[in-house]
């Protein structure tokens, strides 16, 4: 193991009333769980981009931590950065990592010297996995960095563009397979627009299924078995953003035949964004069959941009692994820290206590999650709720035997109906009484 960050040790589960801040107090990967260890039921992912790349500069600052690993040449660099992020992950324990190809290696001044640069840090990577159990959960293409792409990648007016936009698809794709990568994602990057003045916005739309149909064949014939996902932002970098939430992003893919490969990647702080919670982003992935991965972050409530913060946040946790359980637990995806120290948290062993306070808030949020199915009230309350549907009246609306002509003679004789209460004050007051009792 290399030796970028010597101040930390390995990180160990000591329990709740340690006071180690190099230390888990949550997060005790081997215990098992509902028949499973935590760390299965995890899958936590390190973000080659946050963690490995940013070095906290923001529009009115350059960097507070440097990230350069004592190299200056890009080769050098790139691979340096990747025997850091091994360093991180084994010291974490974490199995899995997520990247965009630009993460992996700087862009050379030609496509072909940029591949080349990749392959040497591909060839890096394959040695550092070797013996462990490291690996990708998913690759995925920058299509929004490049001045290039100011008009969108697959949505841009010009054919030009779209075409260095497969070339690097194509090879962020051999990458993930290369690498056992267990999935790939399109997040729309610059996949929208800012006015309707100068958009042809129907061949913008399918431009990118186009995108994503050539992706999905091509990564199929060269023996890709894991799942797309499309990972859906609203408003950040365009105004309007195309895949605004999982709702639309999931029409988009049923409309264009790509519902058997992809699935959704929802992130937290984008579902903020979208003006929805977090549970219910992933509520609509999983009842539409789109459950997929998970980008663990958290944004600022008195902001209104992807502040990408570490999650620490364990009521959004335990609902979110509430619904992760709900759809069966994660099967290629996973829970990738799509999350940043702040800029004044500059030194690396914040980010190692950051990733430490994101994992255990999670690993609290399944003991929660576990405990709100074994307490049952909430699970029981929503059926109850909904009995009327499995009998009389209720059951012939629900089998399609009930006309619009019988429901109006059935309301005409009734008279009126009784009302039931929504309980949501005793209902939260059960999930208090779980996380804290
Ligand atoms: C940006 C996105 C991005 C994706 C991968 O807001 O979260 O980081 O996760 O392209
Ligand atoms: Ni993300
Ligand atoms: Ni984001």
């Amino acid at each position: 193991m290399s030796d970028f960050f010597p101040s930390v040790p390995k990180i160990a589960y000591e329990g709740a009333k340690s006071k180690g801040a190099l230390a888990f107090h949550f997060y005790n990967p081997d215990e098992i769980l509902l028949g499973k260890t935590m760390k299965e039921h995890l899958r936590f992912a390190m973000s080659w981009w946050h963690t490995l790349c940013a070095e906290g500069s923001d529009m009115f600052g350059s960097g507070t931590l440097a990230k350069n690993y004592g190299q200056s040449d890009p080769t050098a660099y790139a691979v340096a950065k990747a025997e850091a992020g091994f360093e991180l992950m084994q010291k974490l324990g974490i199995d899995f990592y997520c990247f965009h190809d630009r993460d992996l290696a700087p862009e050379a001044e030609t496509l072909a010297a940029t591949n080349a640069r990749l392959d040497v840090v591909a060839d890096k990577l394959e040695a550092l996995q070797k013996g462990t159990d490291i690996r990708p959960l998913w690759g995925t293409a920058n299509l929004f960095s490049n001045p290039r792409y100011q008009n969108g990648a697959a949505s841009s007016c010009s054919p030009e563009v779209f075409a260095f936009a497969a070339a690097q698809v194509k090879k962020a794709l051999e990458l993930t397979v290369r690498l056992g990568g267990e999935g790939y994602v399109f997040w729309g990057g610059r996949e929208g627009y800012e006015t309707l003045l100068n958009t042809n916005y129907g061949l913008e739309q399918e431009n990118i299924a186009r995108l994503f149909t050539m992706a999905r064949d091509y990564a199929r014939s060269i023996g890709f078995k894991g799942l797309f996902y499309i990972e859906p932002k609203p408003r950040e970098p365009m105004k309007h953003q195309y895949d605004y939430d999982a709702a639309t992003a999931i029409g988009f893919l049923r409309k264009y035949g790509l519902q058997d490969d992809f699935r959704m990647n929802i992130e937290a702080n984008h579902a903020t964004l979208a003006g929805h919670t977090f549970q219910h982003e992933l509520r609509v992935a999983r009842e539409e069959g789109f459950f997929g991965s998970i980008d663990a972050n958290i944004g600022d409530p008195l902001l209104g941009w992807d502040t990408d913060q570490f999650p620490t946040n364990v009521y959004d946790t335990a609902l979110a692994m509430w619904e992760v359980l709900e759809a069966g637990g994660f099967k290629l995806g996973g829970l990738n820290f799509d999350a940043k120290a702040r800029r004044a948290s500059n030194t690396f062993e914040d980010l190692f206590q950051a990733y430490i306070a994101g994992m255990d808030s999670f690993a609290l949020g399944l003991r929660v999650a576990v405990k709100l199915r074994e307490d049952g009230r909430l699970a029981d309350f929503v059926q109850q709720r909904y009995a009327g549907y499995e009998s009389g009246l209720g059951a012939e609306i629900v089998s399609g035997k009930a006309t619009i002509r019988d429901l109006e003679t059935y309301a005409l004789k009734a008279g009126d109906v009784a009302t039931t209460s929504g309980k949501q004050e005793y209902l939260e007051a059960v999930v208090n009484s779980v996380m804290f009792g």
